[in-house]
């Protein structure tokens, strides 16, 4: 391919969060070892990133953890980026859309649409909390989806069937804020009239589509991307409001619009171009040189942001005139963990500043187990037990293996010089030319995205030279005839130099110990494939272990981990809607003792208990069984609701029911009076 330049881009991370292995498989990892490839093909690449730092996620995440945006910003802005140093993620920079030249940056390219008349201004009737006085933006307001009935959909989109929404549409729609029903109120914003759009951008897409097959392959848009932004745009597109009454983000520059900040999807793409050129200043370059002419403009994101980087940032950019648009936006579906979604509320997560706390020196285990399971096509699952098994039978027993038999084997036979290659037979010539064909497949997977084809690629050099060895077996010809030794030898050398090369986007940590060990600076990945990495003579140093195993004891603590903290963070209900105490004092609840207690028949979970309630005996059911032993209740005094009406359970009549306390792994437990009351008395 001829040298082409490059601007990648990968999703602008919400800093109100840490970034967990999803994050990473379906977006970070990927976007490094595409530039890492770029770079190697000396392509003239900028990769930029940086955090997200305004919108509802941020402001919701603050009052959570009763701080201010900022502080959350601060924070998480500091978890995030040093986790991607420590991860070796290679963006040319990390930005925040805090900064102020972000700010600037935002508002010139506003101000500019605005004068060249690219917005409407609407007035419209939006949802107000009055003890907040605060207008209730997308996030801000829940209710029951009109479409699935979800009663937890937010104000822009209901996430349990994917519907986009507008917060009007809503049903019974509540303030997240007050948690009461919102009212009405006008307000007017700036509008971006899309419906203008849709013939180029149906035009714009199609090309996408119909290039890739004609062209080359890192045209070809993937097919859920053409999919999901032509379904978007054939279900009609509508104006959206490109500002929020909020207090914080960028603020809107034009006289009477206090109070009012940019739509966080309008200013997070800017993002990119401000990092740009943040850093083109950094580095004396001109950032223009990254956003006009002749350049590739990729965009990594997950599946949730497609409509944003395929729809709505390519109109704006248009509407700005003179900016590239995207070459292709490589969208990764979403990957689960054991069995579970992803979940930052239920903390069900493996996160990477703690996955790399724990275990700092296996770096390139995780990135080589994620990208063989990255979501490209579909939804896919990490386990840890899938991590234990990759890494032991493919990177321990396949690649580590090679590479340490060919390493050692030369120390024992030459010590550490490489043999001369002599008279070839037809098999070494065979295994040659597959050796030069492997970079030739992956440099064609890897620019049409298909990463994880392009690192089995990788690792099946490592398996002909694990099978060449076996099927060789120097140590058996040694003896009998060690001229070819120095062949097989030699071959086996030029393999490894090989693989340092073609595992350098992919592990660059473990690529950059083989070459260690081989004395070799790996080159360009134009040298890759060739047989004479190593001339005869030159000496290499002694090998390492390049893997260990994983015991089963870390898949064990790992799994119980994730079920621990579960359970501990499980996030209780709110709190229920006020009552008075008149309310209050209708509950008739008493102590009472348990005088008999049996199971149910047929009824897993239920207890028929008699007990004494200090004014009459009576029978009450209760779901108890799966925590208490009838044998062990007899004689004890809990608190009963009286006056509850008697309803009949599995044919008998339970006349009152027994309190008990819940924790949030739903262990249950009577409340029993601290100074040992008898039945009889009253709770208030
Ligand atoms: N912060 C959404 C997300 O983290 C958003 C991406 C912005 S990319 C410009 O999923
Ligand atoms: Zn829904």
């Amino acid at each position: 391919m001829s040298k082409d330049k490059f601007t990648v881009t990968a999703a602008l991370p919400y800093a109100n969060g840490p970034l967990h292995l999803g994050h990473v498989a379906g977006v970070y990892l990927p976007a490094d070892i595409f530039v890492r490839f770029l770079r190697m093909n000396q392509h003239d690449v900028a990769f930029i990133c940086g955090s997200d730092e305004h919108g509802a996620a941020i402001t919701l995440r603050a009052k959570k953890e009763g701080v201010s945006p900022q502080e959350i910003v601060d924070k998480y802005n500091a978890i995030i980026s040093k986790s991607f140093r420590d991860f070796n993620i290679s963006f040319d920079i990390f930005h925040r859309t805090s900064s102020d030249i972000h700010h600037k940056t935002s508002q010139d390219f506003f101000l500019k649409l605005h004068e060249k008349g690219k917005f409407t201004e609407e007035t419209s009737e939006q949802y107000f909390d009055e003890d907040f006085q605060q207008f209730l933006a997308d996030r801000y307001i829940t209710g029951t989806c009109p479409k699935c009935h979800n009663p937890n959909a937010y104000g822009d989109q209901c996430e349990k069937c994917g519907t986009d929404l507008s917060p009007t549409e809503l049903i019974n729609p509540k303030s997240t804020l007050s948690g009461k029903t919102p009212v009405l109120k006008t307000t007017s914003h700036w509008y971006l009239p899309m419906a203008l759009h849709e013939n180029w951008l149906r035009e714009w897409i199609k090309e996408g589509k119909l290039d890739g097959v004609q062209q080359h392959d890192s045209k070809m848009w993937r097919n859920q991307v053409i999919g999901q932004c032509m379904s978007w745009i054939d279900g009609g597109l509508h104006s959206r409001a490109m500002t929020r009454d909020l207090d914080w983000g960028v603020k809107v520059p034009l006289p009477n619009a206090d109070g009012k900040v940019l739509y966080v999807w309008l200013d997070a793409p800017i993002g990119y171009i401000s990092a740009t050129k943040q850093w083109a200043l950094d580095q004396g370059k001109n950032w223009e040189d990254y956003w006009k002419g002749d350049r590739k403009l990729i965009h990594f994101i997950g599946k949730d942001n497609i409509v944003f980087h395929t729809v709505i940032f390519p109109i704006l950019l248009k509407d700005h005139g003179d900016l590239i648009l995207p070459d292709n936006v490589p969208a990764y579906e979403f990957l689960n963990l054991e069995g579970d979604k992803f979940s930052t509320s239920r903390n069900w997560a493996v996160w990477l500043h703690e996955y790399i706390e724990a275990y700092p020196e296996k770096e390139d285990e995780l990135k080589y187990v994620l990208t063989s399971i990255a979501p490209e096509s579909k939804d896919s699952e990490f386990t840890w037990k899938e991590y234990q098994t990759r890494v032991n039978s493919e990177l321990a027993d396949i690649l580590g293996n090679f590479v340490n038999r060919a390493l050692v084997l030369t120390q024992k036979y030459y010590e550490g010089f490489v043999p001369a290659k002599g008279e070839m037979t037809a098999e070494d010539q065979r295994l040659l030319e597959d050796m030069r064909e492997i970079p030739e497949r992956m440099s064609k997977l890897i620019y049409a995205y298909k990463l994880r084809d392009a690192q089995a690629e990788a690792m099946n050099l490592a398996r002909l030279g694990n099978k060449y060895l076996a099927d060789q077996e120097p140590w058996k010809l040694v003896k009998t005839d060690p001229k070819r030794v120095e062949t097989i030898m030699n071959i086996a050398l030029q393999i490894t130099a090989n693989l340092s090369i073609v595992l350098q986007p992919f592990l660059p940590k473990t690529a950059g110990k083989i070459g260690g060990f081989l004395n070799f600076e790996a080159g360009n990945w134009s040298a890759a494939g060739k047989d004479d990495q190593l001339s005869a003579g030159h000496l290499i140093n002694a090998p390492e272990i390049l893997f260990q195993k994983i015991e089963d004891d870390l898949v064990d603590f790992e799994v119980n981990k994730l079920k621990q903290t579960n359970e501990m963070e499980t996030s209780y209900e709110p709190q229920k809607e006020a009552i008075q105490f008149d309310d209050f004092t209708k509950l008739d609840i008493r102590l009472c003792t348990i005088l008999e207690a049996e199971k149910v028949e047929k009824a897993d979970k239920l207890l028929k208990l008699l007990v004494d309630t200090g004014i009459d005996k009576r029978t009450i059911v209760s779901g108890i069984s799966e925590h208490y032993k009838p044998e062990d209740i007899v004689g004890k005094t809990v608190q009963v609701l009286l006056n509850l009406e008697p309803r009949k359970i599995r044919g008998i009549e339970s006349q009152g029911m027994i309190l008990m306390a819940e924790d949030a792994g739903g262990n249950l437990s009577f409340m029993i009076p601290e100074k040992g009351f008898d039945a009889g008395g009253g709770v208030r």
